[in-house]
């Protein structure tokens, strides 16, 4: 049922930016739990840094998901396809804990 979806708005620099930073951190932070299985450390302190990874890229989700907020979805809204974009926001909210709180902090 997924259409691709063109990104007809321009991101913002800022979200844009800080999706970046925090994504290439977690790909350096990655290379280092890798390191880690490889040389079969402590499973609880592997565990402990995957999960430090899952909170990381939760709060890229958060950021990505204000940016469509404030350009994609606000523009929706005032081309009249409010129903549409409520539809897909529902379907967003699968891919992100954040709106539950579940990470507990904000970016
Ligand atoms: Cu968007």
């Amino acid at each position: 049922m997924h259409t691709e979806h063109r990104h007809a708005q321009e991101m913002k620099a800022e979200h844009k930016q800080s999706a970046l930073n925090r994504l290439k951190t977690v790909r350096g932070h990655l290379d280092g739990v890798i390191a880690m299985v490889e040389d079969e450390r402590y499973c609880p302190d592997i565990m402990k840094q995957v999960s430090a990874l899952q909170g990381s890229l939760e709060k890229v989700n958060r950021v990505l998901m204000q940016n469509h907020v404030e350009t994609c979805v606000l523009h929706a809204v005032e081309e009249g396809r409010s129903g549409e974009i409520v539809d897909e926001l529902m379907e967003t909210l699968r891919y992100t804990p954040i709106v539950t709180g579940a990470t507990g902090e904000t970016t």
